[in-house]
């Protein structure tokens, strides 16, 4: 079995301590897929300094060449998405087609950023003097630091990673402790596509012990994270205490919206992709249905029936819909929500258990008559879990999905068109879907959450260059001998 190491200035560094830990297959739980370095402090920073000398270099060359290195990458990830396709889905339990196809986009986002390269880097104002080019340039932070979750171990870091190093900033990543082979896949195709030395390091370790490292080091000027608001909000103080800029995506509690003229069958097949791909492990999965009185029973029958029918099992079966959850903490989580959900009087309408106790498999389960203030119906799961809430009209219903504090992603389902964009214009979400699912993210627009789902910022698109870039204001006159 293969021992993975560190990427540090360019080299595959084992850490210093020699520690490493398993990387297990929620699937087959006793089954070991390679050894990771278990990283301290020490680690970080060596890839820090790495990071620091690499970056001159690196912010000198030019965008296009940096955007043509994303570029080749992008290339090597398709031709290997099959094989890193199979190595996500085992590691991290979602079924291969979803593994495969996080893979294609995280080379689709490469690719939209090599484009990138070749788009404005500033802007030309008029100058009160009309013989002075008064301009923008847009320059990389410097060293900055990623942190990234294991529900998408490859798109997520891709699309913080692309627009960083286009942009010519040096990174730092620490990659999810739980998803590290994903991971050393994206890094690999960046080296083999020709990535300098130094310009991309990669640290595996505990959050614990090296994220508190990476974002009070001085030396790093930004941090990108993806992960929970408790840990999230810790890295933003860190990060303001000492001037260094942050971006932060967190947790979400998303709402599907099924009004009384909704299309009953299309809102059930959407609610279900929403709440179960991925084994409801996105922080844009569907976790709460809020059905319009007289569709209420209807409704919620048809999404129960069609999550009895869902084949849940090992991800690389092609007949499988739903993987294991990712790991046994996230197991533990959903079944005591499960519990709780019981405790608080909800109605279990369907799965509620652990399966197959080879692999960390739950059933997809639903709630009825979800009390709308309890836990159940306010805090996210990130499991395969929905609970349904009634409203008596789009009025109450709109009331429930902004009494949550996260407003990450919301859909509604009616054919009104007037209904469809109010529901647009009220709720307090950063993302809205009329008649599709809440979760899924294209590469080219702002993606981030209202309130409590992220730091105000927005990731993707033109956001990202906001991010991995910072303003530079040219008054260039001319010299008095001219
Ligand atoms: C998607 O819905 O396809 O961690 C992307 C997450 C989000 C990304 C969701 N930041 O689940």
């Amino acid at each position: 079995m293969s021992t993975y190491h560190n990427l540090i200035g360019g080299r595959w560094t084992a850490a210093r301590s020699g520690r490493v830990r398993p990387d297990l297959n929620p699937s087959r739980t006793s089954e070991v897929l390679a050894h990771f370095p278990e990283s301290d402090p020490l680690d970080l920073q060596d890839a820090l300094e790495a990071a620091s000398s690499a970056y001159p270099k690196w912010r000198s060359m030019s965008l296009v060449a940096r955007g043509d290195i994303l570029y080749r990458a992008a290339e090597l990830l398709t031709a290997r998405a099959d094989a890193i396709g199979r190595d996500l889905a085992l590691e991290e339990g979602k079924t291969f087609p979803e593994a495969k196809g996080e893979t294609l986009r995280a080379a689709a986002i490469l690719r939209y950023y090599a484009g990138e390269a070749r788009q404005e880097t500033g802007e030309v104002y008029a100058a009160q003097d009309p013989t002075t080019l008064l301009y923008t340039r847009r320059e990389p932070l410097g060293v900055v630091g990623v942190i990234t979750p294991w529900n998408f171990p490859i798109a997520i870091p891709a699309w913080k990673i692309a627009p960083a190093l286009v942009y010519g900033n040096a990174v730092v990543w620490k990659p999810a402790d739980i998803t590290p082979l994903t991971a050393f896949h994206l890094a690999q195709a960046l080296v083999d596509a020709g990535l300098p030395e130094g310009v991309l390091n990669v640290v595996y370790g505990r959050g614990s012990v090296l994220g508190p490292v990476l974002t009070e080091d001085r030396a790093v000027r930004g941090i990108s994270f993806t992960g929970s608001n408790a840990v999230g909000r810790g890295i933003g103080i860190a990060c303001a205490t000492r001037g260094a800029k942050y971006q932060l995506e967190m947790g979400g509690k998303n709402a599907v919206v099924v009004l009384a003229d909704a299309d009953l069958e299309l809102a059930v097949e959407m609610t279900i992709r929403g709440a179960m791909r991925s084994t409801g492990q996105k922080c844009t999965a569907t976790s709460r249905v809020i059905v319009e009185a007289p569709l209420l029973d209807a409704f919620t029958e048809a999404l129960a029936e069609r999550c009895r029918g869902l084949q849940v099992g090992d991800p690389l079966d092609s007949a499988t819909y739903m993987g294991p959850l990712a790991s046994a903490d996230q197991q533990k989580t959903v079944l005591d929500y499960i519990r709780l959900g019981q405790e608080e009087g909800a109605r279990l309408v369907t799965g509620g258990e652990a399966l197959d106790p080879s692999g960390y498999y739950v059933a997809p389960t639903v709630f009825a008559g979800v009390n709308p203030g309890s836990r159940l119906a306010t805090e996210e799961i990130f499991g395969p879990v929905v609970a349904v809430v009634p409203a008596a009209s789009m009025d109450e219903a709109l009331q429930l999905v902004n009494g949550s504090s996260f407003g990450l992603s919301s859909s509604v389902f009616t054919r009104d068109l007037g209904k469809a964009l109010r529901y647009v214009e009220e709720v307090e979400c950063g993302i809205v879907h009329v008649n599709s699912e809440t979760a899924g993210a294209e590469p080219h627009v702002p993606f981030g959450g209202m309130k409590e789902s992220s730091s105000n910022s927005r990731e993707q698109g033109k956001s990202a260059r906001e991010f991995f870039t910072q303003v530079k204001t040219v008054y260039m006159d001319r010299p008095a001998s001219v």
